[in-house]
């Protein structure tokens, strides 16, 4: 944002204060200053008030922004309505190192690479070739800007809080709204005020300040919710740092998190090479932190807050299969106990959007370069995954990389590799049961190479070297020593904090060959009909005016079930721009609740079990709709919009579930499948395997209005239960023309 913008910025507040004159939070003033010109000036009542805004940007990547794509190019438009950037950082498998895997991906993925660059030269988007880096690290290094507002499909979008951007992971429909220049609705969140005072300690990084968050607010305990950063403890930490806190916000379910500009963030822009930013932000940094009144009685404007003292925070390793389970240093050695996962560890990553910054691997290799003279070495397998081109650069140059390789440690491509399943372990025993540590932000079961028996944690770039040069995850680097190749026992001491000043600075965006900025409007959209990887799409049919009847059930999931158990990503991401294709991996992760193996439920028309995206394709070939029947936060996870984009082309019209994660309740809404939740969660229990129901009082659908159900138990006898939902007028219409993208058709 240049100073004009700012001004403007200010300009708007300005306006609303004479309205509201309240103090406002920094959200606050996000939200306020990007309201739509359509949207009328109020108090916003949190978890009530839908609000529609302008985002001043848009992120896609190449797993989902395929879909989003696909979905824009039906709506007829020319070019897109707001700044746009496609990045290719998902569909890279690390194999052997970055150079062959690269050209492999290149191959592999051509089709794709074709589309998306095809169709980001038409309608005027960025695009960031394979090999450019992480969506996230690139938009901190070129496009977050303090103040503004982002939208991505990508649901660690709220990277960018830690520059002080509001940034919101969405699915692809969402995005087809802004690209189409249509407002973006949000409902308006609660706000969490989180206080930092104190600093970090040796061995503790900001990684662990959003592990111990987790352990305190859990996977959902702040879904609806944003966390705002303030107090003095933000300004000791590095952009980047800032960055892995808001980064893994969306893993406590939070829309955003965001901090307060401060002189860490303007040196950040300066590297960049975003001086002009940098100013205009340093003059208005009024406008970039909260009103003073909400520091100074903070309970009186947050509606929570949680104080944390960095000095007290502990290092943690959080995990198996889920970011909450949150194990203290002082406990790393009850890991294998409690979770029955192996204490010695098998493999250490280190890279993904949360912590692959300079300031990380520099971190990393600091730590050999100690271990090295102290006489250690690398007990585990040792994988880096650099967060983009620049970091690649600066990290080869300084001689961050050679430390790591002469140590052991392989250096795979500026991508997301490992993070998302694209890792070929290339081994012998792929069953094997074995523990990895990862700085990664995700832990699902099965999530990083496909095996249900790896038990993957989470933790800060330095404990997962610190515990791959023990071997084992109970190593405790305050109190315990290290036996060395001569057989003394060693500390290891942490390393100092990296200088910042000394390294170069990112290339100007113009000047970067990494991004393709080259927009025509006549350029030909590149689909190649020999291959199956990008499909167009076809319309969702619209609702015929009457309530649904005899929807058969077609799971009812048991424990979590997130948008990778829904639909799974490795292998699956071949086939994210084919919806036909996709499809078939269908719930394949879903636990059945009446039935032990996963992914599968049972076939009424065979009386078999077998995998779901089988019996729903034999439902949907004789035009039985179907329904699922959830627990709480279903759809946690990622914003692929796949998950929501499958069962509806499968023919399942809702979902019951005790509660939903965001951006999969919108994601369901947009794709025209019913989201609705139990008005008394006991009633999960009422279905049974075989059951049928109808959704009464849908001609009567309105914002606020619980909907009935009537379960039909195939052996005779039905019940009543009532489900609520949180529809909006506008997310009602979605519903009833089938779609959002086919109300968008219509209406504009
Ligand atoms: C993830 O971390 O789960 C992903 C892969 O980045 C997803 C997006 C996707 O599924 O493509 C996300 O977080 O939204
Ligand atoms: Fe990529 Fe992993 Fe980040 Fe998702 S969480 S964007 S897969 S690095």
């Amino acid at each position: 944002m240049s100073s004009e913008k700012y001004n403007l910025m200010q300009k708007k507040l300005d306006a609303v204060n004479q309205k509201l004159s309240k103090p406002f939070t920094l959200i606050e003033k996000i939200i306020y200053s990007h309201l739509h010109e359509n949207q009328e000036v109020k108090d916003f009542k949190s978890n009530q008030d839908y609000i529609l805004l302008e985002p001043d940007r848009l992120a896609m990547q190449d797993a989902t922004g395929q879909m989003a794509l696909l979905q824009f190019m039906n709506t007829g438009r020319e070019k897109v309505a707001l700044p746009a950037s496609v990045h290719c950082d998902h569909l890279i498998t690390a194999r052997e190192g970055a150079d062959s895997d690269l050209q492999k991906a290149q191959e592999e993925n051509k089709p794709v690479y074709d589309f998306l660059r095809s169709a980001s030269q038409k309608y005027g988007i960025d695009y960031w070739r394979p090999g450019s880096g992480i969506i996230h690290q690139i938009i901190l290094e070129n496009y977050a800007q303090p103040g503004g507002l982002m939208l991505g499909t990508d649901s660690h979008t709220p990277n960018c809080g830690g520059m002080g951007m509001m940034g919101v992971g969405v699915g692809g429909a969402d995005a087809v709204d802004i690209m189409v220049d249509l407002p973006w609705e949000l409902q308006m969140p609660k706000i969490f005020g989180v206080k930092l005072t104190g600093e970090l300690n040796d061995w503790t990084a900001p990684k662990d300040v959003i592990l111990y968050i987790l352990d305190i607010l859990g996977a959902k305990g702040a879904t609806n919710a944003v966390l705002e950063y303030f107090g003095p403890g933000t300004e000791t930490l590095s952009a980047t740092g800032k960055a892995t806190i808001t980064n893994m916000g969306a893993e406590t379910g939070a829309t955003t998190s965001v901090f307060p500009f401060d002189k860490n963030i303007y040196e950040f822009l300066q590297l960049t090479n975003r001086e002009e930013i940098a100013e205009a932000a340093a003059q208005h940094s009024e406008v970039l932190k909260a009103d003073s009144d909400v520091y100074e009685a903070p309970h009186q404007f947050y509606d929570k807050v949680i104080e944390i003292n960095l000095s007290e925070v502990e290092p943690y390793i959080n995990g198996p299969f889920t970011p909450d389970a949150a194990f203290k240093v002082s406990d790393f050695d009850k890991v294998e106990e409690k979770t029955e996962a192996p204490a010695e560890l098998s493999v250490g990553l280190v890279g993904s959007c949360t912590n692959s910054s300079y300031e990380d691997l520099k971190k990393v290799s600091q730590l050999l370069e100690i271990a090295k003279e102290k006489g250690l070495e690398l007990e585990s397998d040792f994988l880096v995954n650099p967060g983009s081109e620049w970091v690649r650069e600066i990290c080869e140059e300084e001689g961050v990389f050679d430390i790591i390789r002469d140590m052991g440690g392989t250096i795979f491509a500026n991508a997301c590799g490992p993070c998302i399943g694209q890792w070929d372990r290339n081994n012998d025993n792929p069953d094997m049961k074995n523990t990895i540590l990862t700085s990664f932000n995700r832990n699902f079961k099965k999530r990083n190479d496909g095996n249900p028996y790896t038990y993957a944690f989470l933790a800060s770039p330095e404990m997962v070297t610190a515990q791959s040069l023990a071997g084992r995850i109970d190593f405790n680097p305050d109190k315990d020593k290290l036996p060395n190749k001569n057989g003394d026992f060693v500390v290891l001491e942490y390393p100092e904090s990296p200088e910042w000043e000394q390294i170069k600075p990112s290339p100007k965006i113009d000047d970067n060959s990494e991004v393709i900025r080259e927009h025509k409007t006549e350029t030909e959209i590149n689909i190649d009909d020999e291959s199956d990887r990008v499909e167009m799409l076809d319309p969702f049919e619209e609702w015929k005016g009457e309530d649904l009847e005899n929807l058969q059930l077609l799971i009812k999931t048991k424990g979590k079930c997130t948008t990778d158990h829904i639909s799974q990503a490795g292998e699956w991401l071949y086939y994210r721009g084919n919806l036909d294709k996709i499809s078939d991996n269908l719930l394949l992760g879903a636990n059945n609740a009446f039935y032990e193996s996963d992914g599968y439920t049972k076939n009424e028309l065979t009386d078999e079990y077998e995998k779901v995206p089988k019996v729903a394709r034999d439902y949907k070939e004789i035009g039985v709709n179907s329904f699922i029947v959830a627990e709480d936060n279903y759809g946690e996870g990622s914003s692929r919009e796949h998950a929501a984009m499958e069962p509806r082309y499968m023919g399942v019209r809702a979902v019951i579930a005790k509660s939903f994660a965001r951006i999969h309740e919108t994601n369901l809404k947009k794709q025209g499948v019913l989201a609705l939740t139990f008005k008394n969660n006991d009633d999960y229990d009422k279905f049974r395997e075989d059951d049928t129901i109808d959704i009464k009082g849908l001609a009567d659908f309105a914002p606020g209005e619980d909907l009935k159900v009537i379960i039909d138990h195939a052996e005779g006898g039905s019940e009543e239960i009532k489900v609520e939902h949180t529809y909006s007028e506008m997310q009602i219409e979605w519903f009833k023309e089938g779609s959002a993208i086919n109300w968008i058709n219509k209406n504009r």
